[in-house]
């Protein structure tokens, strides 16, 4: 295996190159990975991101995986946008806790112009606490994209979740191209793009490899790539998934940091169930990002002390905002 290209942050990558780190003999993978991350990110540390889910459940798309879709029967209520004041408690606590990015998630399709005047209010907010902003929401047009980064919106959450040949097989309601375009908006806006997927849905190999290609030529690529596992919730239609091989996962992410060497690679979705030895063998293949805190958006995320305590234990250095009040 040519090393060098590896390292190359700029280079395009194809479905067969992508599938050609798959088929490595996995301690070599890892090597591989794990000089990638050392080359680009020589401090080492563990950036920590809190999710808020600012407007839960009721939403109109199929997604297969979510337990936030209205035609899934998986016990989440619906609520209205969440109030300013309630945002702001939030963030603050995930200021406390060492937080460095608030990341503030609707269940919209694609939010409304009125919707997004209320978003920008919160961004604008969280920003003036000292936290780096995000925000999922659904589709944007180049207009609201616009207002975002003019309210201060550093990063723009919106993934292609798995390959294009696989989409339709979980998801109905809207085309691949959707998600690409708005991707496009963001990217021209001139927020940071946060961009990533879902692993364990039953795609092969080949469409994970489709996936990180994909990511990998977005130009630039994403500067966040939150690699998700997927949570198998009842209620959806990807309830009973066969669960994926843990090491075919920790070789997603250390082909996501080979192939988007610069970019934040975040350890997301499925951390609950994953464990600690599989999160470690993930942390040795280049993630260098965690959700932190007890939720996720509507499912169960390891409480901070916990990941504090597998992080020190690691001897791994979480990137704390300098005015956080927790000591593990
Ligand atoms: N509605 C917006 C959208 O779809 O872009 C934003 C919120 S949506 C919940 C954000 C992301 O959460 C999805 O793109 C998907 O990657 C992830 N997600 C949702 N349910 C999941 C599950 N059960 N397991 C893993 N990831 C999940
Ligand atoms: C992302 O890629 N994963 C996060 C965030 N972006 C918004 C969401 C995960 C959601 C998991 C299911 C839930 O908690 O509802
Ligand atoms: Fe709606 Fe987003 Fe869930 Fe799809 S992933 S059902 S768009 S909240």
């Amino acid at each position: 295996m040519n090393t060098t290209h590896s390292l190359n942050s700029s280079k395009s990558w194809s479905i067969q190159e992508v599938e050609a780190l798959y088929e490595l003999p996995f301690n070599d993978l890892m090597t591989l990975a794990s000089k990638t991350h050392q080359t680009f990110f020589p401090e080492g540390d563990i950036e920590l991101a809190t999710l808020l889910s600012i407007k839960t459940g009721g939403c109109p798309e199929d997604c297969g995986y979510c337990p936030q879709a209205a035609r899934y029967h998986t016990g989440v209520t619906a609520t209205k946008l969440m109030e300013l004041e309630e945002v702001l408690e939030a963030a603050k606590s995930a200021k406390a806790a060492g937080s460095n990015r608030f990341c503030m998630g609707a269940a919209w399709r694609e939010p409304k112009d009125r919707d997004i005047e209320k978003v920008a209010e919160m961004v604008r907010e969280v920003k003036a606490l000292g936290l780096e902003t995000c925000a999922t929401l659904g589709m944007l047009e180049a207009t609201q994209a616009q207002a975002l980064k003019d309210a201060g919106l550093d990063y723009y959450n919106h993934n292609l979740d798995t390959s294009e040949d696989f989409y339709g097989a979980v998801i109905k309601t809207r085309e691949y191209q959707d998600r690409i375009d708005t991707l496009t908006h963001v990217r021209h806006s001139g927020m940071s793009v946060c961009c990533g997927g879902i692993i364990g849905m039953g795609e092969t190999r080949r469409q994970r490899a489709s996936l990180i290609s994909r990511l990998a030529n977005l130009n630039p690529y994403p500067e966040s790539v939150p690699i998700n596992h997927l949570v198998p919730v009842a209620g959806t239609p990807l309830e009973h998934q066969e669960p994926l091989d843990p090491l075919e996962f920790v070789r997603t992410i250390a082909i996501a940091r080979i192939s988007m060497p610069k970019a934040r690679v975040r350890l997301s979705a499925g951390r609950q169930a994953l464990g600690r030895a599989v999160q470690a063998m993930c942390f040795m293949a280049g993630a260098n990002s965690i959700f932190y805190g007890e939720k996720l958006l509507t499912t169960g995320n390891p409480e901070a002390q916990e990941d504090l305590l597998l992080l020190k234990e690691l001897g791994l250095h979480p990137k704390m905002n300098q005015t956080a009040e927790i000591a593990v």
